[in-house]
């Protein structure tokens, strides 16, 4: 008996798909076909896959060339499948040729042709999402950078408010070549979706006209620092059926979500404290940090608050905060929480430096998180018996903004107006607190 086995990730299955199945099939007896998991396409950079691991696995069974489907989740795996499942032939499409001539030390190679003209990626580009950009604030350079990893996206182009007030230091040098638009209602009749970075207090005027046009939202965080508008946004939002998304890249990071599962799945017992912290000195840059959002807690605490309301949920009991303010900025907060059984503690600093790492601490043990938390890539989960401990790496790609863009794309194509990474109910609890914060409830000042 002649075994086979080919891979791929088989998103959004079509005819390329089919004939090359039905290809590797007549080259043996026995089909063995590896379908990418989910993870493992993310590691290999693929970010905009479509549909889930098991829809592409029932996609390549409905063909019934496929005498045996398999997982490829790591790099490596094809060798290691090959010796245990003793294959004679290993096949792909040619777009591959010569990238698998090393398995021909295990099995024989056999690239076969690719159907012309059709491919996923050509598939997620269709119907792409016509997208206004709205502000032109430095971090633009980088979405536009990540964008580049991300299909269906149509960037429509730009309408910046208030041009004038921008100096050119600050301004994104990356948007010059998109279209200008002088007129913001203008802009939103030619898109599906408005992407937001102008400072924090324009925000929610155009974050509500985009709303009532049923338009989605992507706007940078914090996306409200007063609560009454925060509610009033979500409301609409699900009034209107369209998707209002916080920019926040910590939450669509696929090590930040591995691991908040793994701390709450009771790897460390139960989680009786969280301490994160971010801090900056930001010096001369300060100013415009202000202009932006304003000072640390505006700036930065929505980092901290996603990690503590995703570990231990958004229904508080206490909040106090202790801040340091030079000219009503503050410098540097301490958030303090008391939940019903567990404590928390977040600390955000514009002008002042501390050790950017994140602490969870169990019953059986802690895990550990080293600075950039907010960058997640690698924790290490830590007990009494050292030789318990165990690490793991995700990688972060890049500025790490691909992870919020597809995630964007994503629930609007799948109809949906919320996003389990991060809630309406989770961006609201932030809201709560930074609004707490500006009206200078519950602070102590030091
Ligand atoms: N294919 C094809 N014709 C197309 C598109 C794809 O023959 N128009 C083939 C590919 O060459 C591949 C298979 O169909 O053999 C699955 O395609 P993808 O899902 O795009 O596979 P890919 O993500 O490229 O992964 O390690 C090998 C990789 O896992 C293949």
């Amino acid at each position: 008996m002649t075994k086979v086995v080919t891979y791929g990730t088989y998103d959004l299955f079509h005819e390329g798909h089919y004939n090359l199945l039905k290809r590797a099939k007549a080259l043996g007896d026995y089909l063995i076909v590896g379908v990418t998991s989910d993870y493992f396409n993310k590691c290999r950079g693929k970010f905009n896959v479509h549909d889930d691991l098991m829809t592409r696995i029932r996609n390549v069974e409905r063909t019934g060339f496929a005498d045996e489907i398999v997982v490829e989740e790591y790099f490596g795996q094809k060798i290691d499948d090959i010796k245990n499942l003793k294959i004679d032939i290993f096949t792909v499409g040619d777009d591959w040729v010569g990238h698998f001539d090393y398995l021909n030390e295990y099995c024989k190679v056999i690239y076969l042709p690719r159907t012309q003209g059709i491919s996923s990626t050509k598939l997620r580009n269709h119907n792409s999402i016509r997208l206004g950009i709205v502000g032109n604030e430095m971090i633009l350079d980088r979405v536009l950078d990540e964008m580049k990893f991300v299909s269906g996206l149509e960037i429509r182009g730009i309408y910046v408010p208030n041009d004038g007030d921008l100096t050119d230091k600050y301004k994104a040098k990356k948007a010059s070549n998109l279209q200008r638009y002088e007129n913001f209602e203008k802009m939103l009749n030619e898109v599906d979706a408005v992407y937001l970075n102008n400072p924090l207090q324009q925000r929610f005027s155009y974050i509500k006209r985009a709303i009532m046009a049923n338009k989605h939202v992507l706007t940078e965080f914090p996306f409200s620092d007063k609560l009454q508008e925060a509610d009033e946004i979500l409301m609409l939002a699900k009034q209107h059926g369209v998707l209002v998304m916080e920019a926040l890249k910590t939450a669509y990071c696929p090590c930040f979500s591995k691991l908040v599962s793994l701390a709450k799945s009771g790897l460390i017992g139960e989680i009786l404290s969280v301490d994160a912290r971010f801090t900056q000195v930001l010096g001369n840059e300060l100013e415009n940090q202000k202009r932006i959002a304003g000072g640390a807690v505006q700036s930065l605490a929505a980092y901290p608050l996603l990690a503590i309301f995703k570990l231990l949920g958004t229904d508080y009991k206490e909040i106090s905060f202790f801040s340091h303010e030079v000219k009503d900025t503050d410098i540097m907060t301490r958030i303090q929480f008391v939940f019903d059984k567990a404590i928390a503690s977040a600390m955000v600093a514009v002008d002042a430096k501390a050790e950017g790492n994140m602490v969870i601490a169990g019953t059986k043990g802690y895990i550990y998180v080293p600075a950039p938390w907010w960058k997640t890539e690698y924790f290490e989960v830590r007990y009494e018996d050292i030789n318990k401990n165990n690490k793991y790496f995700y990688k972060f790609e890049g500025e790490g903004l691909r992870y919020e863009l597809v995630e964007f794309v994503r629930t609007i194509k799948d109809d949906s107006t919320g996003n389990l990474l991060l809630t309406a109910e989770e961006m609201l609890a932030e809201s709560k607190v930074l609004d707490l914060f500006m009206k200078r409830q519950r602070v102590t000042f030091f």
